[in-house]
């Protein structure tokens, strides 16, 4: 019985060569394949590999935390709840996930198709680019998701299939509640603090209306287990080109609040927007785009949501329950999406937080320099109304005009 072992390029190498679809798809000998590691997140491997007439992408769960490696192990299985989550929302997201092409269960490694000539989208953010069709993507997937993998649309032998798996991916469900929902509130080792930020650190830790809204977002995130989610849908989990939208690393997946997903994105398009004046050149055009992002990826979800979940028939809202054309019916649905778009406004709040002061940061603030304290703080400044006034923020509109204030934001917040 072969065993879980970590593979290097050469690994890659003879793991491959015991998979004639794959020796298939790359094409000519194993000496003409060109195998890179390009791992550039903090959890696993990845490697590139090019043959003479195809490409993939295979990415290995690691025994612990790639870039804390010493001090944070971590199981492997993620790797098949990732694959076990592509399989799940691939008939209804289609072409806007990549391709698994194999799952070895043993070395928990999957083998995917590479997405080229696409880049992460943090990185485009970082740079200044923009994509026209991302966030209407991104709205069309967690659309899809959220309502065929709920009640609405899914019969609840389907959902308790979801129910009897997802929940099991404790180690990385593990990760996001600490991360993201106790560490930041607290004193952590994990926690990175810039000194000149700690006065806002200190009042996270202090002030008990915050800590009240977060601990109802974490009970919300452990039990209101509305659809599958991504649950870590951050622009470095999207790769885009001009015309092409794909979401990856779903190895996330749980069961749970569907606002967490869209939450998570609108955090990282607002932390973009944040970032972008502090970097050469006009950021007026780059921020215009994002804040159209913005309401876009809102509206088209709402949108979106409502015209899959009206014809759905799943048991928590059954056709037959209801007169053809019933308003009550479709007020019902709208009242689901709203309470979901309320959720989404906290979710918003929490990841702004723990990508500030806790521990897994992103290039968009570390890239800053000297300026990064400022613009954090500002971020810092919004995440504090989300999570005390959620019902401020009821329309993109909303959250879109709110943004110019908390330019005003200083690095002592008692002065902001
Ligand atoms: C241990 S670092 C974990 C973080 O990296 C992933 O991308 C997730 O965002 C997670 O919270
Ligand atoms: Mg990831």
């Amino acid at each position: 019985m072969p065993e879980y072992q970590v593979l290097d390029e050469a690994g890659v190498r003879a793991w491959l060569l015991g998979l004639p679809l794959l020796v298939n798809r790359l094409g000519g000998a194993p000496s003409d394949w060109r195998i890179r590691d390009v791992a550039d997140g903090n959890l696993n491997s990845v490697f590139l590999i090019d043959g003479p007439s195809g490409a993939l992408c295979v990415k290995q769960s690691l025994p612990y935390v790639r870039v804390a490696k010493d001090d944070w192990p971590l199981d492997v299985e993620r790797a098949a709840f990732e694959a076990a989550y592509i399989g799940r929302v691939a008939p209804f997201v289609g072409a806007l996930a990549p391709k698994l092409l194999h799952f070895d269960a043993t070395l928990r490694a999957l083998a995917m198709e590479k997405l080229a000539p696409h880049v992460i989208l943090r990185g485009a953010f970082v740079a200044g680019r923009h994509f026209p069709r991302v966030a209407a993507d991104i709205a069309e997937y967690v659309a899809q998701t959220a309502v065929y993998t709920s009640d609405l649309a899914a019969p609840f032998e389907a959902r308790a299939g979801d129910l009897a798996i997802f929940p099991r991916n404790v180690a990385l469900q593990r990760i996001t509640v600490d991360l993201v929902f106790i560490d930041p509130y607290a004193t952590s080792p994990r926690n990175r603090i810039l000194p000149a930020l700690e006065p806002w650190a200190a009042r996270l830790r202090q002030d008990s209306a915050i800590k009240s809204a977060v601990a109802q977002l974490r009970w919300a995130y452990l039990t209101k287990a509305q659809s599958l989610l991504h649950g870590d849908l951050h622009s470095g989990s999207v790769m885009a080109t001009a015309a092409d939208t794909r979401i990856i690393d779903g190895e996330f997946a749980g069961v749970g609040p569907t606002g967490f997903d869209v939450g998570n994105f609108l955090a990282h398009l607002v932390i973009a927007w944040f970032a972008a004046p502090f970097r050469p050149g006009d950021a007026s055009d780059f921020r215009a785009r994002l804040e159209g992002d913005v309401v876009g990826f809102w509206s088209d979800f709402r949108r979106r949501f409502l015209e899959l979940s009206l014809p759905a028939d799943g048991d928590g809202l059954p056709q037959r329950h209801f007169a053809t054309g019933d308003s009550d019916r479709v007020r019902l649905l709208e009242l689901y999406v709203d309470d979901v778009l309320r959720d989404a406004m906290g979710f918003l709040g929490v990841e702004l937080v723990r990508r500030i002061v806790g521990f897994a940061q992103v290039q968009d603030f570390l890239s800053l320099g000297d300026s990064q304290a400022l613009a954090k703080a500002r971020a810092l400044s919004l995440a504090r109304a989300l999570l005390l006034e959620p019902d401020a923020f009821r329309t993109p509109e909303s959250l879109i005009a709110a943004l110019p204030g908390h330019e005003r934001a200083r690095l002592d917040p008692h002065g902001a």
